[in-house]
């Protein structure tokens, strides 16, 4: 027998507001007493009927996951959850948690990771809550979260002896049920389910060599699974395959800067025929052909205008969306297409209701993540198979593909600028000076054009009507360029300061400039405006996408 336990704690926490994608802090912070115990607990009080419900628990594999995981099972027997599905080792990537809540009708899921941010013991930490249709937990639950954390001085446990995670298991404690699971075969049957692997694995075998860079994190068991066991790949298309805590010492955002060694191998030795990586929880993709980054804004576009090369879209697609700083080539493609295309601010919480409310099918933002309706997260091995598809079918080279579709459609070009982990009091100065500023630019010259409006992003959803305010500062011009400036959501040090910068060019325009010597003047203009370089005292931003 085992005892329920009331957990008394002297001072409650202050900082547990959830940012754009779920709680994020150092590890070490997270390791506090009662720290994780607490968040937890306020997550268990948001979700009404979690007495005798399913719940999915899993992680990214980084510093702390299991031991987090060994500490949230007693919590659950001691709330009567009715089963607890916990992956083997602990590990499940985002959308595999996000597929296995819909497939289980689970009340939810709790994924331990901080995402693109680096782990290990002087890394990050963070707890991201979805809710029963598989997407993150919008802002009126996060808020409630947040709310109940900061007056909450106890919560519930229990004495049971939790098991190792490493073997799959059904237990039984009081009225729960814990179910230790293979945390890869139903996101890999969704896969097959939607694409045709026979089509890809013949393509891949014949003259189209594959690179996938899992950056040491969860992704590595999945890509295995479906590259080598189910379409017979050398082992060696995935590189970094094991999830280690740490990350190895990499910081698993795929991008040009942190996934250097795999950006190398394809825009500089030209190795490899197509290259692509995840993030930490597998939910970002990368996608990189012979000597050609695809940006994430053309990504979309592309794979929106092909969907009728993936069989599980041959049916057609209902709309799509994007979020606000994410380039409008998609809405070249939807407006071609004759469907609906929504903007929405940053983080995947706010296509929850498009894609519940059938009104859209794909999505996506700048920041490498696509989906669609499959799960309601987006989709790091998803985006990857959806390109190896359109490939496939169209038997060309990524920058073929990408070519072809700027010559159909005009080019945005397109980049993000971030300064990363500066001191918070100069990213608040840049972005309230802007903010000042916003008012009085309208109808002024920028980079030589008009500038046609300046305002803050403010977000009515369509479908239960509530209003997200302050979603990002933006400048746009008489020609639609855009620049955006953010402060990001999801950073744990410092402040992160977002730039984005848009510029579009028609067919009939040149389509092959490098977009850093296209939006020059863009770039340019902002820095004037802001002084930038000057204030954060950087010659160049930490990262250029
Ligand atoms: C960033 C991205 C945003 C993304 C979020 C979570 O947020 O810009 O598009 O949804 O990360 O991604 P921010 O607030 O730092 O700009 V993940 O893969 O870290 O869960
Ligand atoms: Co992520």
């Amino acid at each position: 027998m085992f005892e329920v336990k009331v957990i008394n704690i002297n001072n409650s926490f202050q900082d547990q507001k959830p940012g754009t994608s779920g709680l994020r802090k150092s590890t070490l912070e997270f390791q506090k007493e009662h720290y994780l115990e607490i968040f937890i607990e306020s997550i268990f009080k948001s979700l009404k009927d979690l007495q005798g419900s399913t719940l999915i628990v899993g992680g990214d594999g980084r510093y702390g996951n299991i031991e987090a995981i060994k500490k949230i099972i007693p919590m659950c027997v001691a709330h009567k959850v009715g089963k607890v599905i916990i992956p083997k080792n602990g590990l499940l990537s985002t959308p595999a948690t996000s597929h296995l809540i819909r497939k289980e009708s689970a009340i939810g899921g709790i994924i331990l990771s901080a995402s693109h941010n680096p782990g290990g013991l002087d890394g990050d930490f963070g707890v991201k809550l979805n809710i029963a249709n598989g997407g993150p937990a919008p802002e009126s639950v996060t808020n409630e979260i947040f709310q109940c954390s900061q007056s909450l001085k106890t919560y519930k446990t229990s004495s049971i002896k939790t098991p190792d995670l490493d073997k799959f298991g059904v237990f039984s404690f009081g009225e729960t049920s814990l179910e230790i699971i293979d945390g890869l075969k139903d996101y890999s049957d969704l896969m097959e389910n939607i694409f045709d692997f026979d089509q890809i694995s013949d393509f891949l075998k014949k003259d189209f060599s594959l690179i996938f860079d899992a950056m040491n994190a969860v992704t590595g068991p999945y890509a295995k699974n479906i590259f080598v066991e189910k379409m017979g790949l050398s082992t060696d298309c995935v590189m970094n395959g094991v999830p280690l805590k740490d990350f190895g010492g990499l910081h698993p955002d795929p991008n040009l800067t942190y996934a250097a060694n795999l950006a190398d191998l394809l825009l500089v030795k030209k190795s490899y025929s197509f290259g692509a990586a995840c993030d930490g929880d597998g939910d970002r993709n990368m996608i990189l052909g012979k000597g050609c980054f695809v940006n994430p804004s053309d990504s979309l576009a592309v794979i929106t205008a092909n969907t009728n090369c993936v069989p599980g879209y041959k049916d057609g697609i209902a709309g799509v969306a994007r979020s606000m700083p994410t380039s409008a080539a998609v809405d070249s493609v939807a407006s071609a297409l004759n469907i609906p295309c929504f903007e929405t601010p940053t983080g995947w919480k706010f296509f929850g209701n498009l894609l519940d409310s059938n009104l859209i099918s794909i999505c996506g933002e700048e920041s490498f993540g696509t989906g669609s309706n499959h799960v309601r997260e987006k989709d790091g091995l998803w985006a990857v198979l959806f390109w190896l598809q359109i490939l496939a079918v169209k038997n060309c080279s990524v920058s073929e593909l990408i070519q072809d579709h700027w010559k159909q459609y005009g080019r945005n070009y397109y980049s993000r600028h971030d300064y990363e982990a500066i001191p918070s009091n100069i990213a608040n100065q840049i972005f309230n000076n802007l903010s000042s500023k916003l008012p009085s630019l309208p109808g002024s010259k920028f980079a030589g054009k008009l500038v046609q409006s300046a305002n803050n992003f403010s977000y009515l959803d369509p479908v239960d009507n509530s209003i997200s305010k302050n979603q990002g500062l933006r400048i746009i011009l008489e020609d639609k360029s855009r620049i955006i400036l953010r402060l990001s959501g999801t950073g744990t040090k410092g402040s992160t300061l977002r730039l984005y910068f848009e510029e579009f060019a028609s067919t009939k325009q040149n389509l092959s400039l490098n977009p850093q010597i296209a939006l020059k003047g863009l770039i340019d203009d902002f820095d004037h405006l802001l002084d930038i370089t000057k204030v954060t005292n950087m010659k160049k931003p930490t990262v250029i996408t």
